[in-house]
Protein backbone atom coordinates (compact mmCIF):
# COMPACT_ATOMS: atom_id res chain seq x y z
CA UNK A 1 0.00 0.00 0.00
CA UNK A 2 1.44 3.50 -1.13
CA UNK A 3 1.55 6.30 1.91
CA UNK A 4 0.01 9.02 0.05
CA UNK A 5 1.58 11.64 2.42
CA UNK A 6 5.25 10.47 1.85
CA UNK A 7 4.45 10.21 -2.05
CA UNK A 8 3.95 13.98 -1.58
CA UNK A 9 6.34 14.40 0.76
CA UNK A 10 9.18 12.85 -1.66
CA UNK A 11 7.62 14.82 -4.43
CA UNK A 12 8.13 17.96 -2.85
CA UNK A 13 11.86 16.86 -1.37
CA UNK A 14 12.65 16.47 -4.83
CA UNK A 15 11.40 19.88 -6.33
CA UNK A 16 13.17 21.32 -3.38
CA UNK A 17 16.57 19.72 -4.06
CA UNK A 18 15.90 20.60 -7.54
CA UNK A 19 15.36 24.40 -6.77
CA UNK A 20 18.37 24.48 -5.04
CA UNK A 21 20.32 22.48 -7.41
CA UNK A 22 19.46 25.41 -10.29
CA UNK A 23 19.29 28.05 -7.71
CA UNK A 24 21.21 27.92 -4.72
CA UNK A 25 24.36 25.62 -5.42
CA UNK A 26 23.63 22.48 -3.40
CA UNK A 27 26.42 20.29 -4.58
CA UNK A 28 24.83 16.85 -6.20
CA UNK A 29 25.05 14.00 -3.76
CA UNK A 30 26.29 10.66 -4.74
CA UNK A 31 23.98 9.02 -2.88
CA UNK A 32 21.08 11.32 -3.98
CA UNK A 33 19.71 10.91 -0.43
CA UNK A 34 18.48 13.40 1.08
CA UNK A 35 19.24 12.31 4.03
CA UNK A 36 22.35 12.19 4.06
CA UNK A 37 22.69 15.84 3.02
CA UNK A 38 19.91 16.40 5.20
CA UNK A 39 22.05 19.71 6.83
CA UNK A 40 23.10 20.84 3.61
CA UNK A 41 20.01 20.96 2.32
CA UNK A 42 18.92 22.74 5.33
CA UNK A 43 21.46 25.49 4.67
CA UNK A 44 20.89 25.89 1.28
CA UNK A 45 16.72 26.73 2.27
CA UNK A 46 17.77 29.32 4.85
CA UNK A 47 20.08 30.86 2.48
CA UNK A 48 16.85 30.98 0.25
CA UNK A 49 14.30 32.08 2.62
CA UNK A 50 16.95 34.56 3.46
CA UNK A 51 17.16 35.81 -0.03
CA UNK A 52 13.38 36.80 -0.33
CA UNK A 53 13.18 37.87 3.00
CA UNK A 54 10.81 35.19 4.18
CA UNK A 55 11.02 33.29 7.68
CA UNK A 56 14.20 31.82 8.10
CA UNK A 57 13.40 28.19 9.72
CA UNK A 58 15.50 25.83 7.23
CA UNK A 59 12.38 23.22 6.77
CA UNK A 60 10.50 23.36 3.60
CA UNK A 61 6.69 24.99 4.56
CA UNK A 62 3.84 26.59 2.48
CA UNK A 63 4.94 30.07 1.88
CA UNK A 64 8.92 28.57 0.44
CA UNK A 65 6.63 26.38 -1.61
CA UNK A 66 4.51 29.15 -2.86
CA UNK A 67 7.74 30.33 -3.85
CA UNK A 68 9.32 27.96 -5.68
CA UNK A 69 6.51 28.03 -7.35
CA UNK A 70 7.15 31.38 -9.30
CA UNK A 71 8.30 31.58 -12.80
CA UNK A 72 11.67 33.02 -12.84
CA UNK A 73 15.26 33.70 -14.13
CA UNK A 74 17.43 30.25 -14.20
CA UNK A 75 20.21 32.45 -13.33
CA UNK A 76 21.16 31.38 -9.33
CA UNK A 77 20.70 33.59 -6.92
CA UNK A 78 23.75 33.33 -4.19
CA UNK A 79 26.35 30.97 -3.57
CA UNK A 80 29.52 29.99 -5.17
CA UNK A 81 29.78 28.78 -8.92
CA UNK A 82 32.54 27.58 -10.74
CA UNK A 83 30.11 27.84 -13.85
CA UNK A 84 28.66 31.19 -13.09
CA UNK A 85 31.72 33.39 -12.34
CA UNK A 86 31.14 36.58 -10.33
CA UNK A 87 31.82 40.57 -10.51
CA UNK A 88 32.64 40.20 -13.93
CA UNK A 89 32.31 43.16 -16.37
CA UNK A 90 33.24 44.24 -20.06
CA UNK A 91 36.40 45.72 -20.43
CA UNK A 92 34.65 48.10 -23.43
CA UNK A 93 32.09 50.08 -23.69
CA UNK A 94 30.75 49.40 -27.34
CA UNK A 95 28.97 45.60 -27.22
CA UNK A 96 27.72 44.10 -30.23
CA UNK A 97 24.04 41.40 -30.07
CA UNK A 98 22.98 39.20 -32.60
CA UNK A 99 20.31 37.57 -32.77
CA UNK A 100 20.53 34.02 -33.68
CA UNK A 101 16.65 32.26 -33.97
CA UNK A 102 13.19 33.37 -33.32
CA UNK A 103 10.00 32.31 -31.59
CA UNK A 104 6.69 31.59 -33.15
CA UNK A 105 5.05 33.43 -30.81
CA UNK A 106 5.68 37.23 -31.80
CA UNK A 107 6.78 38.32 -35.33
CA UNK A 108 10.46 39.12 -35.95
CA UNK A 109 9.72 42.85 -36.15
CA UNK A 110 8.53 42.41 -32.58
CA UNK A 111 11.46 40.28 -31.07
CA UNK A 112 13.88 42.75 -32.86
CA UNK A 113 11.96 45.53 -31.07
CA UNK A 114 11.50 44.07 -27.83
CA UNK A 115 15.71 43.15 -27.91
CA UNK A 116 16.80 46.18 -29.09
CA UNK A 117 14.36 48.10 -26.53
CA UNK A 118 15.51 45.62 -23.60
CA UNK A 119 19.47 46.78 -24.51
CA UNK A 120 18.39 50.57 -24.39
CA UNK A 121 17.14 50.31 -20.80
CA UNK A 122 21.21 50.42 -20.08
CA UNK A 123 22.42 52.21 -22.46
CA UNK A 124 20.59 55.20 -21.36
CA UNK A 125 22.25 55.35 -17.78
CA UNK A 126 25.27 54.30 -18.86
CA UNK A 127 27.82 54.97 -21.59
CA UNK A 128 27.64 51.37 -22.96
CA UNK A 129 26.75 51.39 -26.60
CA UNK A 130 25.06 48.34 -28.35
CA UNK A 131 25.31 47.62 -31.77
CA UNK A 132 23.47 44.92 -33.51
CA UNK A 133 25.61 42.57 -36.19
CA UNK A 134 23.92 39.81 -38.67
CA UNK A 135 26.67 37.59 -39.07
CA UNK A 136 29.97 36.03 -37.45
CA UNK A 137 30.43 36.09 -33.54
CA UNK A 138 28.74 38.82 -31.49
CA UNK A 139 29.61 39.55 -27.42
CA UNK A 140 26.16 38.63 -26.89
CA UNK A 141 24.65 35.97 -29.13
CA UNK A 142 21.44 35.65 -28.41
CA UNK A 143 19.13 32.56 -29.08
CA UNK A 144 15.59 30.66 -28.10
CA UNK A 145 15.91 26.82 -27.03
CA UNK A 146 14.10 24.14 -25.23
CA UNK A 147 15.60 21.33 -22.75
CA UNK A 148 18.78 20.70 -22.92
CA UNK A 149 20.01 23.80 -25.97
CA UNK A 150 23.47 23.05 -25.78
CA UNK A 151 25.05 24.31 -22.53
CA UNK A 152 24.05 21.35 -19.58
CA UNK A 153 21.42 23.91 -18.10
CA UNK A 154 18.80 22.71 -19.65
CA UNK A 155 15.14 24.92 -19.62
CA UNK A 156 12.05 22.98 -18.08
CA UNK A 157 9.48 23.11 -20.35
CA UNK A 158 6.39 25.63 -19.87
CA UNK A 159 6.93 28.10 -16.59
CA UNK A 160 9.01 27.22 -14.40
CA UNK A 161 12.75 28.78 -15.79
CA UNK A 162 12.10 31.26 -18.37
CA UNK A 163 15.63 32.26 -19.45
CA UNK A 164 18.76 32.55 -18.20
CA UNK A 165 22.06 34.52 -19.78
CA UNK A 166 26.00 34.70 -19.09
CA UNK A 167 27.78 37.31 -16.84
CA UNK A 168 30.67 39.34 -19.60
CA UNK A 169 33.23 37.00 -21.27
CA UNK A 170 34.48 34.93 -24.05
CA UNK A 171 32.68 32.37 -26.23
CA UNK A 172 29.17 31.91 -24.03
CA UNK A 173 29.86 34.78 -22.04
CA UNK A 174 27.28 37.68 -22.53
CA UNK A 175 24.98 35.00 -24.14
CA UNK A 176 21.37 34.84 -23.39
CA UNK A 177 18.89 32.10 -24.01
CA UNK A 178 14.95 32.02 -23.95
CA UNK A 179 13.19 28.87 -23.16
CA UNK A 180 10.48 28.75 -26.49
CA UNK A 181 8.34 26.29 -24.47
CA UNK A 182 7.05 29.70 -22.76
CA UNK A 183 4.59 32.33 -25.06
CA UNK A 184 6.00 34.92 -25.50
CA UNK A 185 4.63 38.49 -25.94
CA UNK A 186 4.92 42.08 -26.35
CA UNK A 187 1.85 42.71 -23.34
CA UNK A 188 0.69 40.96 -20.56
CA UNK A 189 -0.32 37.36 -21.79
CA UNK A 190 2.37 34.57 -21.18
CA UNK A 191 5.85 36.24 -20.39
CA UNK A 192 6.26 39.68 -22.27
CA UNK A 193 10.36 39.52 -23.73
CA UNK A 194 11.26 43.12 -23.49
CA UNK A 195 11.06 42.49 -19.46
CA UNK A 196 12.07 39.45 -19.60
CA UNK A 197 15.16 40.22 -21.67
CA UNK A 198 16.02 43.46 -19.78
CA UNK A 199 16.51 41.15 -16.76
CA UNK A 200 18.70 38.88 -18.86
CA UNK A 201 20.60 41.21 -20.83
CA UNK A 202 21.19 43.13 -16.94
CA UNK A 203 23.35 39.37 -16.64
CA UNK A 204 25.17 40.30 -19.59
CA UNK A 205 26.61 42.64 -18.54
CA UNK A 206 27.58 41.81 -14.83
CA UNK A 207 24.51 42.08 -12.75
CA UNK A 208 23.89 39.50 -9.93
CA UNK A 209 20.55 38.84 -8.86
CA UNK A 210 19.12 41.28 -6.41
CA UNK A 211 17.08 41.00 -3.07
CA UNK A 212 14.96 44.26 -3.75
CA UNK A 213 11.18 42.45 -4.92
CA UNK A 214 11.59 46.42 -6.77
CA UNK A 215 14.30 45.98 -8.76
CA UNK A 216 14.47 44.38 -12.72
CA UNK A 217 17.40 42.11 -11.47
CA UNK A 218 14.98 40.36 -8.48
CA UNK A 219 14.86 36.53 -9.77
CA UNK A 220 11.11 36.39 -9.77
CA UNK A 221 9.18 37.61 -12.79
CA UNK A 222 6.41 40.24 -12.33
CA UNK A 223 4.43 41.75 -15.18
CA UNK A 224 4.54 45.71 -14.42
CA UNK A 225 1.69 46.71 -16.35
CA UNK A 226 1.39 48.70 -19.60
CA UNK A 227 2.68 51.86 -18.61
CA UNK A 228 6.34 52.85 -19.77
CA UNK A 229 9.24 50.70 -17.85
CA UNK A 230 11.54 52.63 -16.32
CA UNK A 231 14.39 51.28 -14.75
CA UNK A 232 14.17 51.14 -10.90
CA UNK A 233 16.97 52.94 -9.02
CA UNK A 234 18.54 50.07 -7.44
CA UNK A 235 19.19 48.61 -10.68
CA UNK A 236 20.10 52.65 -11.73
CA UNK A 237 23.02 51.70 -9.12
CA UNK A 238 24.35 48.35 -9.74
CA UNK A 239 24.89 48.99 -13.37
CA UNK A 240 26.84 53.09 -12.85
CA UNK A 241 28.71 50.84 -10.22
CA UNK A 242 30.29 48.69 -13.29
CA UNK A 243 30.26 50.99 -15.69
CA UNK A 244 29.98 54.89 -14.55
CA UNK A 245 27.16 57.33 -15.72
CA UNK A 246 25.90 58.29 -19.25
CA UNK A 247 26.47 61.46 -20.08
CA UNK A 248 22.43 61.80 -21.24
CA UNK A 249 21.81 60.89 -17.19
CA UNK A 250 22.54 64.13 -15.70
CA UNK A 251 18.75 64.60 -14.84
CA UNK A 252 17.51 61.04 -15.26
CA UNK A 253 13.67 62.05 -16.92
CA UNK A 254 11.38 60.07 -15.88
CA UNK A 255 12.35 59.28 -12.07
CA UNK A 256 14.05 55.97 -11.24
CA UNK A 257 11.41 54.42 -9.13
CA UNK A 258 13.24 53.77 -5.32
CA UNK A 259 12.03 51.09 -3.10
CA UNK A 260 10.51 51.90 0.33
CA UNK A 261 12.44 51.73 3.27
CA UNK A 262 10.12 50.05 6.35
CA UNK A 263 12.38 52.01 8.53
CA UNK A 264 12.57 55.58 6.94
CA UNK A 265 12.44 58.22 9.32
CA UNK A 266 9.86 60.03 6.83
CA UNK A 267 7.89 57.18 5.89
CA UNK A 268 4.57 57.70 4.72
CA UNK A 269 2.08 55.15 3.91
CA UNK A 270 -0.65 55.45 1.05
CA UNK A 271 -3.43 53.02 2.69
CA UNK A 272 -3.34 50.09 5.16
CA UNK A 273 -5.91 47.21 5.80
CA UNK A 274 -6.61 44.08 7.56
CA UNK A 275 -6.65 40.55 5.39
CA UNK A 276 -7.90 38.05 8.07
CA UNK A 277 -5.44 38.63 10.63
CA UNK A 278 -3.02 39.82 8.65
CA UNK A 279 -2.09 43.78 8.17
CA UNK A 280 -1.71 44.92 4.08
CA UNK A 281 0.20 48.06 4.09
CA UNK A 282 0.36 49.86 1.20
CA UNK A 283 3.09 52.42 -0.32
CA UNK A 284 3.74 52.99 -3.46
CA UNK A 285 3.52 50.34 -5.96
CA UNK A 286 4.25 47.68 -3.17
CA UNK A 287 2.66 46.74 0.01
CA UNK A 288 3.98 44.96 3.14
CA UNK A 289 2.41 41.69 4.72
CA UNK A 290 2.69 42.11 8.25
CA UNK A 291 1.84 38.65 9.98
CA UNK A 292 0.36 38.86 13.54
CA UNK A 293 3.44 36.36 14.20
CA UNK A 294 6.54 37.80 12.73
CA UNK A 295 8.48 40.56 13.79
CA UNK A 296 10.12 41.22 9.57
CA UNK A 297 7.53 42.31 7.36
CA UNK A 298 7.39 40.87 3.52
CA UNK A 299 7.59 43.10 0.96
CA UNK A 300 6.03 42.48 -2.22
CA UNK A 301 4.70 44.53 -5.55
CA UNK A 302 1.51 44.85 -5.75
CA UNK A 303 1.26 43.50 -9.45
CA UNK A 304 2.92 40.26 -7.98
CA UNK A 305 -0.69 39.22 -6.70
CA UNK A 306 -2.88 41.49 -8.78
CA UNK A 307 -0.99 41.94 -12.12
CA UNK A 308 -4.97 42.95 -13.14
CA UNK A 309 -5.34 46.17 -10.55
CA UNK A 310 -3.29 49.19 -10.31
CA UNK A 311 -0.17 49.20 -9.17
CA UNK A 312 -0.58 52.22 -6.13
CA UNK A 313 -3.99 52.48 -3.84
CA UNK A 314 -5.40 55.21 -2.39
CA UNK A 315 -6.96 53.99 0.29
CA UNK A 316 -8.14 49.84 1.43
CA UNK A 317 -10.33 48.39 4.61
CA UNK A 318 -11.36 44.69 5.68
CA UNK A 319 -15.37 44.53 6.38
CA UNK A 320 -15.07 41.27 8.47
CA UNK A 321 -18.26 40.64 8.52
CA UNK A 322 -18.56 40.22 4.56
CA UNK A 323 -15.40 38.53 4.95
CA UNK A 324 -14.45 41.00 2.20
CA UNK A 325 -11.30 43.46 1.75
CA UNK A 326 -12.05 46.72 -0.57
CA UNK A 327 -9.18 48.44 -2.52
CA UNK A 328 -9.29 52.50 -3.67
CA UNK A 329 -7.90 53.80 -6.57
CA UNK A 330 -10.07 56.05 -8.31
CA UNK A 331 -12.86 52.82 -8.47
CA UNK A 332 -12.58 50.66 -6.04
CA UNK A 333 -12.70 46.12 -5.65
CA UNK A 334 -13.32 43.83 -3.13
CA UNK A 335 -11.37 41.08 -2.56
CA UNK A 336 -11.86 37.39 -0.88
CA UNK A 337 -8.87 36.90 0.58
CA UNK A 338 -6.74 37.11 -2.34
CA UNK A 339 -9.31 36.65 -4.73
CA UNK A 340 -10.87 39.47 -6.70
CA UNK A 341 -15.04 39.05 -6.59
CA UNK A 342 -16.40 38.94 -9.72
CA UNK A 343 -17.93 42.34 -11.04
CA UNK A 344 -15.77 44.49 -9.72
CA UNK A 345 -14.04 47.07 -9.94
CA UNK A 346 -17.30 49.56 -9.35
CA UNK A 347 -17.38 53.09 -9.23
CA UNK A 348 -17.30 54.93 -5.71
CA UNK A 349 -20.17 56.52 -6.78
CA UNK A 350 -22.05 53.76 -6.14
CA UNK A 351 -21.70 53.75 -2.35
CA UNK A 352 -23.46 57.30 -2.18
CA UNK A 353 -20.72 59.51 -2.87
CA UNK A 354 -21.49 62.75 -5.21
CA UNK A 355 -20.42 62.06 -8.62
CA UNK A 356 -17.49 64.55 -8.90
CA UNK A 357 -16.17 62.29 -5.94
CA UNK A 358 -13.01 60.72 -7.51
CA UNK A 359 -10.53 59.91 -4.92
CA UNK A 360 -11.00 58.40 -1.16
CA UNK A 361 -7.79 59.22 1.19
CA UNK A 362 -8.60 56.54 4.09
CA UNK A 363 -11.00 53.85 5.29
CA UNK A 364 -11.95 52.09 8.08
CA UNK A 365 -14.64 49.79 9.41
CA UNK A 366 -15.84 50.10 12.90
CA UNK A 367 -17.14 46.15 13.89
CA UNK A 368 -19.15 47.64 16.51
CA UNK A 369 -21.11 50.11 14.92
CA UNK A 370 -21.01 48.21 11.55
CA UNK A 371 -19.98 51.70 9.80
CA UNK A 372 -17.23 52.34 7.51
CA UNK A 373 -15.57 56.30 7.98
CA UNK A 374 -14.18 57.15 4.63
CA UNK A 375 -12.06 59.90 4.54
CA UNK A 376 -11.69 63.01 1.85
CA UNK A 377 -9.76 65.87 2.51
CA UNK A 378 -10.76 67.48 5.68
CA UNK A 379 -13.68 65.84 5.56
CA UNK A 380 -15.06 62.11 6.28
CA UNK A 381 -18.20 60.23 5.72
CA UNK A 382 -20.54 57.18 7.57
CA UNK A 383 -21.50 54.49 5.65
CA UNK A 384 -23.61 51.98 7.07
CA UNK A 385 -22.51 48.46 5.98
CA UNK A 386 -25.73 46.82 6.90
CA UNK A 387 -28.28 48.84 5.03
CA UNK A 388 -25.51 49.72 2.44
CA UNK A 389 -26.08 53.68 2.33
CA UNK A 390 -24.32 56.71 3.47
CA UNK A 391 -25.31 58.26 6.68
CA UNK A 392 -27.53 60.92 6.75
CA UNK A 393 -25.68 64.48 7.87
CA UNK A 394 -22.26 63.61 6.32
CA UNK A 395 -19.75 64.33 5.09
CA UNK A 396 -18.19 66.22 8.29
CA UNK A 397 -15.35 67.32 9.48
CA UNK A 398 -12.69 65.18 10.79
CA UNK A 399 -11.43 68.17 13.37
CA UNK A 400 -15.11 67.86 14.58
CA UNK A 401 -14.65 63.95 15.75
CA UNK A 402 -10.76 63.67 15.62
CA UNK A 403 -9.66 66.31 16.88
CA UNK A 404 -5.87 66.42 17.25
CA UNK A 405 -5.27 64.40 14.16
CA UNK A 406 -4.78 66.58 11.64
CA UNK A 407 -6.78 67.39 8.27
CA UNK A 408 -5.78 65.25 6.52
CA UNK A 409 -5.85 61.00 6.95
CA UNK A 410 -3.47 59.22 4.72
CA UNK A 411 -4.66 55.48 6.28
CA UNK A 412 -6.36 54.29 8.94
CA UNK A 413 -6.99 50.89 10.62
CA UNK A 414 -8.48 49.42 13.54
CA UNK A 415 -7.21 46.84 16.03
CA UNK A 416 -8.36 46.33 19.53
CA UNK A 417 -10.72 49.41 20.11
CA UNK A 418 -7.86 51.42 18.62
CA UNK A 419 -8.09 53.63 15.61
CA UNK A 420 -4.53 54.27 14.46
CA UNK A 421 -4.69 57.31 12.15
CA UNK A 422 -1.69 57.97 9.69
CA UNK A 423 -0.39 61.50 8.54
CA UNK A 424 2.37 62.50 7.12
CA UNK A 425 5.60 60.69 9.26
CA UNK A 426 3.11 60.51 11.80
CA UNK A 427 0.46 57.86 13.88
CA UNK A 428 -2.33 58.48 15.84
CA UNK A 429 -3.69 55.74 18.46
CA UNK A 430 -7.27 57.05 19.19
CA UNK A 431 -9.20 55.24 21.60
CA UNK A 432 -12.81 54.76 20.07
CA UNK A 433 -14.27 54.22 23.60
CA UNK A 434 -12.78 57.30 25.26
CA UNK A 435 -12.99 59.42 21.98
CA UNK A 436 -9.54 60.92 22.27
CA UNK A 437 -5.51 60.53 21.13
CA UNK A 438 -3.90 58.59 23.42
CA UNK A 439 -0.27 57.92 21.99
CA UNK A 440 1.47 60.20 18.97
CA UNK A 441 3.88 57.24 17.01
CA UNK A 442 6.28 57.57 13.85
CA UNK A 443 4.87 56.11 11.07
CA UNK A 444 7.52 53.74 10.95
CA UNK A 445 6.71 52.00 14.46
CA UNK A 446 4.17 50.06 12.52
CA UNK A 447 7.21 48.11 11.75
CA UNK A 448 8.72 48.13 15.27
CA UNK A 449 11.90 50.53 13.76
CA1 LIG B 1 29.44 35.76 -26.00
CA1 LIG C 1 10.43 27.05 -18.62
CA1 LIG D 1 -4.34 57.14 1.28
ZN1 LIG E 1 18.24 36.56 -13.48
ZN1 LIG F 1 21.26 28.14 -22.04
Amino acid sequence: QINLERLKGLKLCTALVRYLRTHYALHRNPAGLMRKSANSVAAKLRELQSFFGLKVTGELNEETYELMQQPRCGVPDVGEYNFFPRKLKWSKNNLTYRIMNYTQDLTRAEVDRAFKKAFKVWSDVTPLNFTRIRSGTADIMISFGTKEHGDFYPFDGPSGLLAHAFPPGPNYGGDAHFDDDETWSTDSRGYNLFLVAAHEFGHSLGLEHSRDPGALMFPIYTYIGKTGFVLPDDDVQGIQALYGISSLYKDPNPKHPKTPEKCDANLTLDAITELRGELLIFKDRFFWRLHPQMVEPELVLTKSFWPELPNKFDAAYENPIKDRVFMFKGEFWAMNGYDIVADYPKKIYELGFPKEMKTIDAAVHIKDTGKTLFFTGDKYWSYDEENQVMDEGYPRLIEEEFAGIGTRVDAVYQRNGYLYFFSGPLQFEYSIWSKRIVRILHTNSIFWC
